[in-house]
């Protein structure tokens, strides 16, 4: 397997989209399947800021693996995540093209779910709920949940939490109970089982049309004329609520006691802060298709342009170090420099899709996306 030196993207491409919540193990598993330098996170925090595309070539497929945020991103909003999200694939699907043609469409969505430590959390609903509404119930097929962390999960207690996991009505059931239903994967080797998940997307050989993305084709829709975008917006007005709950109760303490309660004071100031981006994020639901295009097309350039400047600083570095005898300090920077090259073009080719499905009218016109070097695999971050 190895990343064409420029390719051409075309509709006839394998295209899968990898979501999940943050450190459920995404830019892993695409590293697994590329055998490329994908950045990983090893901090707490979440890792990949934003939507990224990796292409390689697979038993002679041109696929492209499309890395995204996690929903409990702790850097960015749900609304933010949410966002880019759809802003990618509703500029993906261009429908009705001269050859018949619908743009760029997914052959499935590979939702990565750790087998190992918190079982279940609020983030793990929440997440779900809106990958429902982006599917639509019709397309639960698109859905391949892979789950990751075997390797340090105990054996007998995984193979419980996995049965509970695919089967519970409150965790991943809804999805795998009525027809379409999604499909289970382990990834617990390696690349042998990124390479079935791979053969099994591939060869299944179906394009799928989400839900999101019919609802926002045409000119006037807006977010909050989606399903995605109701879920989120019950989502928001269920915080608001529990949030303004909280600040009651808080009032009553303070109004019925003489005591001064300072910290109580500064619990509420935060859950008016809470409220308030609560709020902003039900407001930009009003966003057209259109005002996302625009939105994520500066924030990816901005991002861009912060990778030149950090890679240009890491190249003057590494001219200094050639200077001196510090060779480890040289190699860690060059490691730098590779993983600083590949997250650039992951996030030119991230919007390189797009772009070629809104510039070229997709089909018929070669357009290149951006060439990802080959680079040795390695895990620094
Ligand atoms: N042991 C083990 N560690 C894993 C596995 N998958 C991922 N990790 C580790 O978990 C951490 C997070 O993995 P990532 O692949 O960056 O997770 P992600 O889903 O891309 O996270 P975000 O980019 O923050 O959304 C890293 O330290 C990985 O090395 C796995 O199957 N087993
Ligand atoms: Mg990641």
């Amino acid at each position: 397997m190895q990343a064409p030196q420029g390719q051409d993207i075309s509709p006839d491409d394998v295209f899968i989209a990898v979501m999940g919540l943050t450190g459920s193990g995404k830019s892993t598993f695409i590293q697994q399947c590329t055998q490329q330098n994908v950045p990983i996170g090893h901090r707490l925090k979440s890792f990949t800021a934003s939507v990224s595309g990796y292409s390689f070539t697979y038993e002679g497929y041109s696929v492209h693996l499309i890395d995204t945020p996690g929903f409990d991103d702790t850097h960015r909003t749900e609304s933010s995540v949410l966002q880019e999200i759809v802003y990618w694939l509703s500029t993906a699907y261009q429908p009705n093209q001269s050859d018949g043609s619908n743009g760029f469409l997914l052959n499935g969505i590979i939702y990565c779910q750790a087998i190992a430590g918190p079982r279940w959390t609020g983030s793990s609903t929440r997440s779900l709920r809106i990958l429902q509404a982006i599917c639509g119930s019709a397309n639960h097929d698109a859905v391949t949940v892979v789950s990751t962390f075997w390797d340090i999960a105990d054996r007998n207690l995984a193979h419980e939490h996995e049965k509970q996991l695919l089967t519970s009505p409150d965790m991943l059931g809804p999805i795998f109970t009525t027809r379409p239903k999604a499909t289970h994967f382990r990834q617990d080797s390696g690349y042998r089982s990124a390479a079935k998940i791979l053969n099994f997307i591939i060869n299944r050989n179906k394009k799928f049309i989400l839900q999101i993305q019919r609802e926002l084709a045409s000119p006037n829709a807006t977010l909050s004329n989606t399903r995605a975008g109701r879920e989120a917006a019950r989502l928001w007005e269920e915080d608001i609520e529990a949030v303004q709950r909280r600040i009651n109760d808080a009032r009553a303490e303070i109004a019925t006691s003489t005591d001064e309660f300072p910290e109580l004071e500064w619990e509420i100031a935060q859950y008016r802060l809470d409220i308030s981006s609560s709020q902003t994020a039900l407001n930009e639901l009003a966003l057209s298709r259109h005002d996302l295009l625009e939105k994520w097309t500066q924030r990816n350039n901005e991002e861009v342009h912060a990778l030149d400047v950090e890679l240009e600083r890491c190249r003057k570095q590494i001219l200094k170090l050639q200077k001196t005898n510090a060779i480890d300090y040289l190699q860690e920077a060059r490691l730098r420099e590779s993983e600083l090259v590949v997250q650039r073009a992951a996030k030119i080719a991230g919007r390189g899709i797009n772009w070629s499905a809104v510039q070229a009218g997709v089909s018929g016109v070669g357009v290149a996306l951006a060439v990802l070097p080959l680079t040795g695999l390695c895990n620094v971050m």
